[in-house]
């Protein structure tokens, strides 16, 4: 699986995480949360980033000024993919829960949320794809949509702040089947109540990628007005030109055949 792994540089720690991280970074250093997307041409819409509270996170050294923050499992892959200065060597100067990484305002390259996005608590991340982190794109993500909804509501109990799942879902492609906003369309239309319902969000999640990819038109951006299937190879190559994005791919899931 080919992704594209984006990085959303830490503007502002939150303060457990400040405290945990404190003396482990050189001075001028910069530390990115590094999602893996498939959708490259909808990070014009992120609104936040999610973490697993849950899971285990890694910083680890990129070069003398740079660390990606991501999990194990993703810092071995990489090192692995020339990803860090020296080949197949891995540094990790610290280790973090994702809980204590919520409330971290970052900067999402071409997000049209230019004053950043922050990070929130996403129960359903698996730590065992990509790199852990998952940036929200709740205009053409049934998952997405799905979460900040549910985050809105219950801000207090995830202990966050109402407003930072409450940034507004510009829409950022056009599509003849689900409108501007396929995501909200689509969680609506298949009556998704929650994170939870996730054979629904499944099937959400199908009809998403393929009228977002075969029919969608860029709302936004320097590629406005053309067709996805067209653009998306372009704001790929535009964030991997401009270092705000790598090529990430994960590792053949081995198959066990069934007769053994
Ligand atoms: C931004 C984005 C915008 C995504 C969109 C999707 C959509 P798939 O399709 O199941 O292979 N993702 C990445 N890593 C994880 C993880 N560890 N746990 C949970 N979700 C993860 O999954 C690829 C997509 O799943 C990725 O692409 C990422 O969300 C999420 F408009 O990034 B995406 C219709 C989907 N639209």
């Amino acid at each position: 699986q080919e992704y594209t792994a984006i990085k959303l540089r830490v503007k502002e720690w939150a303060p457990k995480a400040e405290e945990i991280l404190k003396g482990k970074l050189p001075a001028d250093s910069n530390v990115f949360l590094v999602p893996a997307t498939l959708r490259p041409e909808t990070m014009y819409g992120q609104t936040c980033c999610f973490v697993g509270p849950k899971i285990t996170y890694g910083i680890f050294k990129v070069s003398e000024k740079e660390y990606y923050l991501v999990t194990d499992r993703a810092a071995r892959n990489m090192a692995y993919q020339s990803v860090f200065s020296k080949e197949g060597s891995i540094e990790k100067v610290a280790e973090i829960a994702g809980s204590d990484v919520v409330g971290t305002l970052v900067h999402a390259p071409l997000s049209l949320h230019t004053e950043g996005v922050r990070v929130l608590p996403m129960e359903t991340v698996l730590p065992t794809k990509g790199t852990g982190v998952v940036t929200s794109v709740p205009s053409d993500s049934p998952d997405d949509y799905a979460t900040v909804t549910d985050l809105a509501k219950k801000a207090a109990y995830y202990g966050i702040k109402e407003e930072w799942a409450k940034m507004e879902i510009i829409p950022i492609i056009d599509t003849p089947s689900y409108g501007d906003l396929c995501a909200k369309t689509l969680v609506e239309k298949l009556k998704i109540a929650s994170p939870k319902d996730t054979k629904q969000l499944e099937e959400a999640k199908e009809l998403a990628y393929k009228e977002g990819y075969y029919q969608g038109i860029l709302k936004v951006g320097e590629f406005k007005g053309e067709k996805v299937e067209v653009a998306k190879p372009k704001v790929r190559q535009q964030l991997i030109d401009a270092r705000e994005a790598f090529a990430y791919s994960e590792p053949e899931k081995k198959v066990v055949s069934r007769s053994g």
